[in-house]
């Protein structure tokens, strides 16, 4: 059976967050995720202004900045709302509910006061996503990209469960279908490369659309690290867009 379009995934969301991701992704033609994982605030700023057209989300690990401050994150954000994407902090939450409540809450960055989506485990269990607010879309982690993880088909299968009965949880994280009402978010995409000497496995965007009928990808080195980051955006985005047409 053909996959549900981004229009009939929208009419099953209940999430504001939801609602609007697949609203950017029909207005704009894309289907994708940049992952920013640079180091310091001006290359982000910079990117996130020369690719913003392209993409539905920036994707961040703020805790790898060297410089965060206050002040980086109100001009993202303003970057953000005139380009017209989310900010998708890839926390990877993944411990006691009360330890992610200060994470999520606390410390240098204050994630719960500027992110539009966030990833967690579920490996603490269903209690932990207690902690996170109604208004930010939890993107579970039910399945990683990388080589001998340790998320099997049974740990998706229990992540999925988790995930479809929360209604914070908008979407997973993972490297295979899902059921319609979850958002399929897939990372470990490249066009160039097959993965790296760290565990990293790469797929195709086209791969990803017909064999998982996922719904973001999600690229980080395949668009930052190359020699021209606009091109390379330009490109995953209609190579993006083009795969998911044709599995329609
Ligand atoms: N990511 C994965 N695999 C997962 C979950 N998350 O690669 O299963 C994240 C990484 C990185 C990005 O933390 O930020 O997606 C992939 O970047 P890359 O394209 O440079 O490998």
């Amino acid at each position: 059976k053909p996959r549900l379009k981004y229009e009939e995934k929208k009419e099953l969301q209940e999430h504001p967050v939801a609602k609007k991701l697949l609203s950017i992704a029909i207005e704009k033609k894309s289907n994708l995720i940049a992952s920013l994982d640079v180091t310091q605030t001006s290359e982000i700023l910079d990117l996130a202004k020369k690719i913003g057209d392209y993409v539905v989300a920036i994707k961040l690990h703020t805790d790898i900045l060297t410089d965060f401050s206050v002040d980086y994150i109100n001009e993202l954000k303003s970057i953000a709302q005139e380009k017209n994407f989310l900010l998708f902090e890839d926390r990877k939450f993944g411990d006691i509910g009360n330890t992610q409540q200060l994470q999520f809450e606390q410390g240098v960055y204050k994630i719960s006061d500027w992110a539009d989506l966030i990833t967690s485990h579920v490996i603490a269990g269903e209690n932990s996503l207690n902690v996170f607010s109604e208004n930010i879309g939890v993107v579970t982690i039910a399945e990683m990209s990388s080589k001998g993880t340790l998320t099997d088909v049974t740990y998706k299968q229990k992540a999925i469960q988790i995930s479809e009965k929360n209604s914070k949880v908008i979407g997973c994280v993972a490297q295979s279908s899902l059921p319609d009402s979850l958002l399929l978010f897939t990372p470990g995409v490249n066009l160039d490369s097959k993965g790296d000497s760290k565990g990293q496995q790469f797929n195709t965007p086209e791969k990803v659309f017909r064999e998982y009928y996922t719904d973001f990808i999600i690229v980080g080195r395949g668009i930052y690290k190359s020699a021209n980051p606009v091109e390379e955006a330009q490109k995953y985005r209609e190579e993006g867009w083009r795969s998911y047409e044709a599995t329609l």
